[in-house]
């Protein structure tokens, strides 16, 4: 199967990695422990159990020589390094050439400078180290801080990993949750070869995209309790003040309760939507909220759809504050 990948530019690196990772026995994954780290592996995990590699995971706080030394211990002949590995090539590099272990780094941070490297196990990439196992954005003019995240890395590998059984598009969601947690969102919105994530994932159903309010909390929050608490966006009158909030509500003819139960967000119908959303845009002009803030108000949204209605899980951006 020959495939480009969601990201050609780096397809030839996914291609390579796959390659190392097939010819393994087993392979041990090192995570950086963090909302993009943690969906990284996630993927990776994913990816090498349908592909039918074994792996065992380790999540670091931080990549430094102690704790490489600790990886080399494991004497695991292949390592896998997401979202951190780049920035460490000097330490790992001199592992490697010793033979302590084969690395495979799909990262998205500034890769070591190669004279502080071991020169028999990296080359020169502009100035940057890297070799042949290497899969980073920078590497190839990719912005590694707004375009592909750790997760969104992990993810073009993983996809290189497809197998006759599994695209693994379904993966990214996860590459989504990553990029937001990552802080990528562009004016928030994914931009570049993330946006390109989020095509795959509407592709394989397990990701929408829409334009909304852009509160948190918006799946499981009391409806005056979303607006009482979202204060990014200050509104004179609804932010901090409870009983506003619920005036407000009122004041738009809606019911806020079904049953005795509060109605959230993800309870009302897309006319509902419509009517808060505008009422909000208008309370805030009238009390002089400037224009580039209200903007924030309405965002894009990103909803992972294989997760159950009326759970955080359910919303990239809450997923990746509340879940990891
Ligand atoms: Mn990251």
């Amino acid at each position: 199967m020959t495939t480009t990948g969601p990201v050609p530019a780096l397809a030839d690196r996914a291609a390579a990695c796959a390659d190392r990772l097939r010819a393994a026995d087993r392979v041990l994954l090192a995570s950086h422990i963090d909302a993009d780290g943690l969906t990284s592996a996630a993927i990776a995990t994913a990816a090498l159990s349908r592909a039918g590699i074994p792996v065992e995971t380790v999540f670091k706080k931080q990549l430094d020589a102690a704790e490489i030394e600790s990886i080399a211990a494991r004497e695991y002949d292949t390592v896998l390094f997401t979202d951190f590995g780049s920035g460490q090539l000097d330490v790992i590099s001199e592992h490697v050439a010793a033979g302590d272990f084969e690395a495979i780094i799909a990262d998205h941070h500034q890769p070591s400078d190669p004279d502080d490297c071991h020169p028999d196990a990296v080359v020169d990439t502009d100035g940057y180290a890297d070799f042949e196992t290497h899969l980073n954005p920078l590497l190839e003019g990719i912005n590694g801080a707004s375009e592909l995240s750790g997760a969104g890395a992990a993810y073009v590998l993983a996809r290189a990993l497809s197998t006759e059984g599994t695209d693994n598009r379904d993966l990214a969601a996860l590459a989504v949750v990553g990029a937001v947690g990552d802080m990528q969102a562009v004016g928030g919105e994914l931009v570049g070869a993330n946006a390109g994530l989020v095509e795959e994932g509407i592709a394989a159903d397990v990701l929408e995209e829409g334009t909304d309010l852009s509160l948190y909390g918006k799946q499981t929050r009391p409806l005056p309790k979303l607006l009482e608490y979202a204060t990014e966006v200050p509104i004179p009158g609804i932010s901090n003040d409870q009983a506003g909030a619920t005036r407000f509500l009122e004041g738009l003819g809606l019911d806020l309760k079904s049953d005795d139960d509060w109605r959230t967000w993800a309870d009302l119908s897309d006319d509902e939507r419509q009517t808060v959303a505008s009422g909000l845009v208008q309370r805030a002009v009238e009390r002089g909220v400037p224009a580039d803030k209200i903007e924030t108000l309405i965002g894009t949204t990103y909803t992972l759809t294989a997760e159950p209605r009326g759970t955080e899980l359910r919303d990239a951006s809450a997923v990746s504050y509340t879940h990891l």
